[in-house]
Parts: structure tokens; sequence; C-alpha cells
């Protein structure tokens, strides 16, 4: 069997990013793959979480359009927490255009993303156009790309031969692309992050067509490195007790990944 590097290894490695080498440095010292996907509509709601749940993550993942009350101002403040808690901000934009779309979309308008978020995701469907689009604004200031390689929910068509697709794509982008938001590993290259939502302690799923595994099942048996939580954690009737438990689960997992 073949040895699974740490995540504190994989920091190390010669070709890693650097704002992926940062990330698995985060994760190693706060022993969290946990990335909380804060999915509220109001700000104030957002820092709060952001503000409690901060030392349990390694990263935190936005849907900056559903805030009913985003501003300049809000982004500040959510910046001060990052920084004082030590995690990486993931805007969920899933840019999805032609080149000079989302560099504009990336850059400007009312949300200015690629000012604060540290991460954005990508569909790939465009074809390399939209990674290179988004990595003219990203790469000078240092950001980085996940592609979506595959998705959760129910009857997704990101699947096998797009699937390779998306990977073969990332590794001729590896000056901006990451990883992947994955439902489990999707290549051998331990300079990549994988990503995976759809992520509860009890598998099912929602009415609209979410699917749900759990923890130990994404970093144990599907080999990916972060899980991505949300109404597991926003919906439990003690967000920071099930974020803990969550990031217990989470890196306990990975302990036994490592350890074997
Ligand atoms: O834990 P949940 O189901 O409350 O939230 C999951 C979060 C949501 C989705 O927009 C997002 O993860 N997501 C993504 C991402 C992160 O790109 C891809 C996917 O395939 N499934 C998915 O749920 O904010």
């Amino acid at each position: 069997r073949k040895r699974v590097l740490s995540y504190a290894d994989r920091a190390e490695l010669p070709k890693i990013h650097p704002l992926a080498s940062k990330l698995l440095k985060i994760m190693e010292e706060k022993q969290s793959n946990l990335c909380v996907s804060a999915d509220v509509t109001s700000g104030k709601e957002l820092l709060q979480l952001a503000e409690s749940l901060g030392p349990k993550i390694c990263m935190l993942k936005t849907h900056c359009d559903i805030l009913k009350d985003f501003t300049p101002e809000f982004i500040q403040k959510l910046q001060a927490v990052a920084d004082e808690h030590n995690f990486l901000i993931f805007e969920d934009r899933k840019f999805a255009d032609i080149g000079n779309t989302v560099k504009q979309q990336y850059e400007g308008g009312v949300f200015q993303i690629a000012s604060w978020s540290h991460i954005v995701n990508a569909h790939a469907v465009p074809g390399p156009g939209v990674v290179k689009g988004l990595g003219a604004v990203g790469k000078p200031l240092g950001r980085g790309c996940l592609l979506i390689a595959q998705m959760s929910s129910q009857g997704s068509l990101a699947t096998g031969e797009y699937t390779k697709a998306v990977v073969k794509m990332a590794e001729e982008h590896s000056d901006f692309v990451i990883g992947f938001i994955c439902n489990s590993k999707t290549i051998e290259k331990p300079e990549f992050i994988h990503m995976t939502p759809g992520v509860q302690i009890q598998a099912g799923g929602d009415l609209l067509g979410q699917q749900y595994t759990t923890p130990e099942e994404v970093i144990y048996n599907k080999g990916s490195d972060v899980i991505i939580v949300g109404r597991g954690i926003l919906e439990a009737p003690n967000s920071l007790e099930a974020a803990e438990s969550y990031r217990k689960s989470g890196w306990d997992a990975y302990i036994r990944k490592v350890g074997q």
C-alpha cells in the first residue's frame, strides 16, 4: 500500500502552490479539515458564525450573493475574523462563462470577489478560457481556484469523461488551480487539494437533490482532504458543538488514514 502523505508533508512539496501550502499548514496546525459553508442571508449572522466557529475550521465558504446586506465594511470585518482565527475564505461563486466575462465577474461589480476571497471555484464546461480569465485576475493576487470535477447532487452530469477532462485542465493550469470540488479523490497528485461537499454525520439528502455522505466515508474511504459542511452545522441545535464534532470526525478519519 502506498504511503499517505501528511498534510504537513504535502505543504513542503517542491511544486506545491503557495496558497495550497498555506491551507495545508493551517489544517495541520488547527487539526482541522473542516470547511464550514456559511450559507446564511445576513452579514451579522455570518460574522457571528465566523467568530464562534473560527477556531474549529481551516476555511469558511461564502455565497456572497445570498446576503441581503452585503457591504465592503462587512468584508473588512470578515477578513479581520479570518486573520484572527487563521482560516481561509472561499467564495463559492461557481464561475462558468467565457474568460472575458468571468474575469470581470471575479474582479468587479458589487462584490469584488478577487479582492477578498483566497479561493474561488469554477465549472470547466466553458473550456480552459474560464481558468485563464480568472487567472489573469487571481494569479497576481496569489489567489487559487478549485475546479468542479464532480457534484454532490443527484443526477449530476459531471461524471466519467467530463471529470477526467476537468482533472486534465487542472494539471495544465496548476499555477492557479489548486484542487477540486469532488466526491472522491480524482488524481494521485498530492499537490492538489480535494474538497467534498454533501457531508453530514448521517448520510441522506434534502428535498432538492442534495446527497450526503459521512465525514469518515469522505476522508477515509474516498480519499478527499477537506469536508465542506453547511446545514449539518448551521441547523444543529448548537452550531459550535456540531462544528467540533465534524472537526473531530474529519480529523480522526485523516489520522487513521495517514497512520496506516
Ligand atoms: O451542507 P449543505 O448541503 O447545507 O451545503 C453544501 C454547500 C452548499 C453548496 O452550494 C455547496 O456546498 N456545494 C458545492 C460546492 C462547494 O461547490 C458543490 C456541490 O457539488 N455540492 C454542494 O453542495 O453551499
